[in-house]
């Protein structure tokens, strides 16, 4: 990229990095089923009996002024709403195709209107998700897997008809009747061309200089502003540098479903918001509005218990920068900015003293970010030279003084800096995840080695950390011995399920947290030292966008856990 071009891509997606929390809305025709928004496909329901469905679709409720509140409520400075998903029926007024909400239905009135307006007001941006590829509505829409079959012979398709016809006239209808928005929403572009692909962020700059893309509009990283992980995946610590944004389910569907009960608590919210805007992402959490027009309570309340948090603690979360630490710290998470750091400390580990390894400023201050008054906490560093050793030590009041999570404000000389070895933690672990492995490939071994520093010697359990899609035979993935070498001892075996992990913060539907206990290893000694993993999981870093697409078994980090400690 040229220069210039990096600077305006940079200038263009700041109120977006800055923003970490956005709204997803999932709602279309498909809410009058009650069965997701995939329900056509699903139950391959011919368009013309689908389209029946528009002519009871009513929703009398809708307000735009409640919904734009709630996201506002939850702490949330974006809206991302289903302009059009894959049934292909646009909720706006679109003059190129009567299948919509003001031309096919009895509600008649174009409520993406209301809800810019609305949104403007109340200093939200409003963006939309459009399906430019998948269209089961439209004869000549073509994807790779997602074809509307049932009506149409997927050989009479002229994709062309589709995308000069419909897709690109209603992304230039978006980008020119809803005034400023924010960024464009693409999703699951299996088969378009990399051509095409830029042909439409062209279009849409035409329209929209400043409109951010999503890297689901396909190609990415070539094209896109930034990376839409897969549908509910958190990444690693430091696994991306670039800006990156997890789109999340508030229960376990996207559109609206009446069996869908399994919900994420506020405090799940919180915890995964905050680990996800540790890593320097962005969380775009959905709901799933009914054909009424409500947005279920249960979201709303969800919602609103976690922006109370929010509320308090929004200093440490918006406008931060991703933490410096390339692991995940056992008390909670770290964000950062100019000479300061913000510690995330997990209320259940709250204690009288809380250590942190590795900071390499002097603090200067730190105190309780819910302490109006800033007292001062009592605070102790040291530094021994001969392991290279930072060791920060904060005295805590009794009780932790938030809900769910209480954040410690460290006032840095200067910004930050930190080990960034892998190294022990506090209690004695260390967590080696696999994005930082130096791995390779030989005699179709697949192998990956880490570097890390002991600090506090002793046994330690080896636990191979994976996360696992619901549905998988675990012993399909792993039939095969791996190996572990660690000072001068090896480890051979067939991971097992030993341990599921409840409440992790990274790990969720439709993936749970598997460990595995590969054996006991010691370390007699200080200082630097080095692991050695040989399996067949092991995996170069993908850029896939698209978690359907993703393995079935996914090989995350091993960790040395101390014999005796949890
Ligand atoms: O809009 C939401 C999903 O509808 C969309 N992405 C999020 C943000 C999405 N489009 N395609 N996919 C997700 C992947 C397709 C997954 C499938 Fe399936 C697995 C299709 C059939 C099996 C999911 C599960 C849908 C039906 C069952």
């Amino acid at each position: 990229m040229l220069v210039e071009e990096q600077t305006k891509a940079t200038e263009r997606i700041k109120w977006w990095q800055e923003a970490k929390f956005g709204m997803f809305i999932h709602w279309g025709l498909y809410a009058t089923l009650a069965k997701g928004e995939w329900v056509m496909a699903a139950s391959k329901i011919p368009v013309k009996e689908y389209e029946q469905f528009a002519t009871q679709f009513n929703p009398k409720e809708f307000n735009a002024k409640e919904w734009v509140g709630v996201a506002k409520r939850a702490g949330m400075k974006y809206i991302v709403i289903t302009a059009k998903h894959h049934d292909g029926f646009a909720m706006y007024h679109s003059k190129v195709e009567k299948f919509n909400i003001v031309d096919a239905t009895p509600f008649g009135r174009d409520l993406m209107k209301e809800l810019a307006e609305e949104c403007q007001k109340q200093g939200i941006k409003l963006c939309f998700y459009y399906s430019h590829v998948i269209d089961w509505h439209h004869p000549h829409s073509v994807h790779e897997y997602y074809n509307n079959t049932w009506d149409y012979n997927l050989e009479e398709k002229a994709f062309y008809n589709y995308w000069h016809n419909l897709a690109k006239p209603q992304i230039q209808e978006l980008l020119t009747q809803y005034g400023d928005i924010g960024l464009l929403w693409f999703d699951t572009a299996g088969g378009l061309s990399k051509k095409d692909s830029k042909e439409l962020v062209e279009f849409v700059r035409s329209f929209q200089p400043n409109c951010l893309i999503n890297s689901r509009v396909s190609h990415w990283p070539n094209i896109g502003d930034y990376q839409s992980k897969g549908d509910n995946e958190i990444p690693m610590y430091g696994e991306d540098s670039g800006p990156w944004e997890t789109p999340m389910t508030l229960n376990q569907s996207w559109g609206y479903s009446d069996r869908d009960q399994v919900w994420k608590t506020p405090e799940s919210i919180i915890r995964k918001m905050v680990n996800i805007v540790s890593k320097g992402g962005n969380l775009l959490l959905n709901v799933g509005p009914t054909a009424e027009g409500i947005i279920p309570e249960k979201s709303v309340e969800v919602l609103e218990q976690a922006g109370e948090w929010i509320e308090r603690n929004g200093e440490a979360i918006y406008g931060t920068n991703a933490s410096p630490f390339p692991y995940e710290l056992e008390w909670g998470a770290v964000t950062i900015k100019p000479s300061r750091m913000y510690l995330h400390v997990n209320n259940e580990k709250w204690s009288d003293q809380l250590k942190l390894f590795g900071l390499k400023n002097k603090v200067v201050k730190a105190y309780l970010l819910a302490d109006s008054e800033r007292r001062n906490l009592p605070i102790t560093q040291s530094y021994t030279e001969s392991i290279d050793h930072h060791v920060l030590g904060i005295d805590l009041p009794k009780s932790a003084p938030d809900q769910y999570i209480s954040i410690i404000v460290l006032e840095l000389e200067g910004n930050a800096q930190v080990d960034d070895q892998f190294m022990q933690q506090v209690s004695g672990s260390v967590n080696l995840d696999l994005v930082h492995a130096e791995t390779a490939v030989e005699k179709n071994e697949k192998t990956a080695k880490w570097d890390f520093k002991i600090t506090q010697p002793g046994a330690f359990d080896v636990v191979l950390v994976n996360f696992k899609k619901i549905n998988t035979v675990w012993e399909d993935h792993y039939h095969e011995e791996v190996k572990v070498h660690i000072a001068g001892q090896e480890l051979k075996t067939i991971p097992q399920e030993d341990q599921l992990i409840k409440d992790s913060p990274a790990c969720q539907y439709p993936y749970s947290e598997v460990h595995s206990i590969l054996g006991r290893v010691h370390l007699y000694d200080s200082g630097n030292n080095s692991l050695t993993l040989t399996c067949n999981k092991i995996q170069e870093k993908s850029f896939g966008t698209e978690i359907w697409q993703a393995e079935a078994v996914k090989l995350r980090s091993i960790k040395l856990v101390p014999v005796g400690k949890k």
